[in-house]
């Protein structure tokens, strides 16, 4: 059997059912053995940026890896992007590349980024790939697959991991056989018993509890024992943005989500002064969970910080409870400790309740919720959003791209399970990133319903992928929010001068036509009264819908309380 070949089945193995890539003659090989693979879908895209972006899709909605395949040289240079995404986010992706013939390299041939060519792929990948490797001969094939797909999967290392294959190494014989790495392997439910000393009195004493939970945590499948353990302790519990879902958001306890954009309730019981413990799964507690570090988290009694890896503990506030451990066996700990505390904790709840009634029984959870329903035209993006979740099953999966319709998205869009809400606005958000991963995302998980809400300037850098979700029969609706600008930076320009909003305007394109044009069903909408029935006519005819939605450059939901939080930090930039 060719390497080639072997490597096919490895992925098969795995359980994976898609490769995205864009062919080209030094992965030629490659791609005629996955041509001889029923098992495996393989999605030519429009561009490798669109590849890599929907095997991250793939990974974060189906929760095992991506994969996503290209040619050497601009092959790999046009994935850079949506490899340092995937990278910062800890998104596990497969990426294989072809390489010049061994005999070819350092020779002036052509595409030659193999280790002796002018340019090599693997250096340009080093600080973006949790491990790269070039094939060298055949001797090492397992050595080298066993540690690609280990460092790949594992918890602390996880992310996008890049394997280089000469073409006559694609070519050799080989006899290997691959063993999957089962669950166990990326899923260690670890917990260090003894750094949990003392946090089952610390939350008896102090009634005012909360957790925030992080993306990080998502990867713990807490989505049962979380509720079950919020409801029997009565304690709140707030996501960051890049968590939504992972704890149902139309739950008792649920605050909402926290950070840029958050809800609030989240914002008001996290940062009032009331709160004496919280409870950090699966947060490095960063800039955007933090609503840009706010002190308040500087003077809690004590934070109770959880995190499979040691590094991301105490990295921005001191965390007087570290734990190093998994999110899942913390609350299952937690559980048995608190047993032992039962009376001193339910008699603390009607304090608890009182606190939380005062936060979210006062107003609506969302800042500015009279958007939801205006008749404006140019439409309201609130509005856009909340007629898109009336009409959406509860378990869609939504992807959210970058720019101010991201924040009317999340604002306003409840998602109630993990692995449902994809966003790259963490470290990274990259325009146009949700267009390809959206897609990725309807491959891992095709008997859920898919939306993408995305940008018209989104559009523009990744709109032509709506060719491959249409060619590959996709049923997924792309929303686009087409307020002809830049909105992001032209809501910021506008405060400051009409020159500088005026340059970051666009002309406004008829995404409809850009739709047909690519092979799928195009519609436009102006008017606010006609949202639900396009909504409603798309999910029940199914494949790839475009409706571009002619909608106004509105402030954000937070943007007036965001700008109170930065002016005494501009002062110090
Ligand atoms: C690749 C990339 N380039 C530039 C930016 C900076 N940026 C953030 S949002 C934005 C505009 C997005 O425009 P659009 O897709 O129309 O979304 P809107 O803000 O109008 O909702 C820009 C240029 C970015 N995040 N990513
Ligand atoms: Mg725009």
């Amino acid at each position: 059997m060719k390497v080639a070949q072997a490597l096919v089945n490895a992925i098969i193995e795995e359980g994976i059912t898609h490769v995205f890539m864009v062919p080209g003659g030094i992965v030629d090989t490659m791609t005629e053995a996955l041509s001889r693979t029923p098992q495996i879908k393989t999605i030519i895209t429009a561009h490798e940026g669109g590849a890599i972006a929907m095997a991250d899709g793939y990974a974060r909605a189906g929760g095992r890896f991506g994969v996503a395949m290209c040619i050497s040289g601009p092959g790999i240079m046009n994935m850079i992007t949506g490899i340092y995404t995937a990278y910062m986010d800890h998104s596990p992706i497969l990426i294989i590349s072809g390489e010049v013939p061994t005999v070819w390299e350092g020779r002036g041939s052509f595409q030659d980024t193999s280790p002796n060519g002018a340019v090599h792929d693997g250096d340009v990948l080093r600080p973006i790939t949790c491990i790269t490797r070039s094939l060298r001969d055949t001797t090492n094939l397992e050595f080298h697959l066993r540690a690609v797909f280990k460092k790949m999967l594992c918890h602390t290392t996880r992310g996008p991991a890049h394997l280089a294959l000469p073409v006559n190494l694609q070519n050799a014989e080989t006899n290997y056989r691959h063993e999957p790495f089962g669950i166990g392997h990326h899923k260690a439910r670890l917990l260090d018993p003894e750094s949990c000393t003392g946090i089952a009195e610390l939350i008896a004493r102090n009634p005012r509890v909360a957790i925030i939970c992080g993306a990080s945590a998502s990867d713990s499948d807490m989505n049962v024992a979380l509720p079950q353990f919020a409801e029997k302790y009565h304690i709140p519990v707030a996501t960051t943005f890049s968590a939504k879902g992972v704890f149902p958001e139309d739950h008792p306890l649920s605050l909402g989500y926290f950070g840029w954009s958050g809800l609030r309730t989240a914002i008001g019981a996290l940062l009032s002064d009331q709160l004496e413990v919280l409870i950090v799964l699966g947060s490095r507690l960063n800039m955007q969970d933090t609503l840009y570090w706010n002190q308040r988290f500087a003077t809690l009694k004590a934070i109770v910080q959880v995190d499979a890896d040691e590094n991301n503990i105490a990295t921005n506030f001191p965390a007087q409870y570290p734990v190093i451990g998994d999110s899942l066996a913390f609350i299952r700990h937690m559980d048995r400790e608190l047993q032992r505390h039962g009376s001193l904790l339910g008699d603390t709840r009607p304090m608890r309740q009182e606190w939380l009634d005062g936060i979210i029984g006062q107003a609506p959870k969302t800042f500015m919720p009279q958007s939801c329903t205006s008749s404006d035209i140019p439409i309201h993006p609130a509005r856009v959003i909340t007629e898109l979740r009336k009409i959406m099953p509860r378990n869609t999966i939504i992807s959210v791209d970058t720019g101010s319709h991201a924040f009317f998205t999340s604002h306003y869009w409840d998602s109630y399970a993990p692995r449902e809400f994809l966003s790259s606005i963490r470290y990274v958000g990259a325009m146009g990133w949700a267009i390809g991963a959206g897609i990725g995302a309807k491959c891992a998980r095709p008997d859920v319903p898919s939306v993408v809400v995305t940008g018209d300037g989104c559009m523009l850098m990744h709109g032509m992928e709506i060719q491959t979700a249409a060619k590959s029969g996709l049923d997924i609706i792309f929303v686009v929010i087409n307020n002809s600008a830049l909105g992001n930076p032209y809501l910021r320009a506008r405060r400051i001068s009409e020159q500088f909003a005026a340059m970051l305007t666009l002309p406004t394109h008829d995404f409809s036509l850009l739709a047909k044009a690519l092979g799928a069903k195009g519609c436009r909408v102006t008017d606010p009264e006609q949202l639900a029935e396009v909504f409603a006519k798309a999910l029940a005819e199914g494949g790839t819908h475009v409706i571009d939605i002619i909608c106004g450059n509105y402030p954000t939901p937070t943007e007036d309380y965001d700008r109170s939080l930065l002016k005494p930090i501009a002062a110090t930039i």
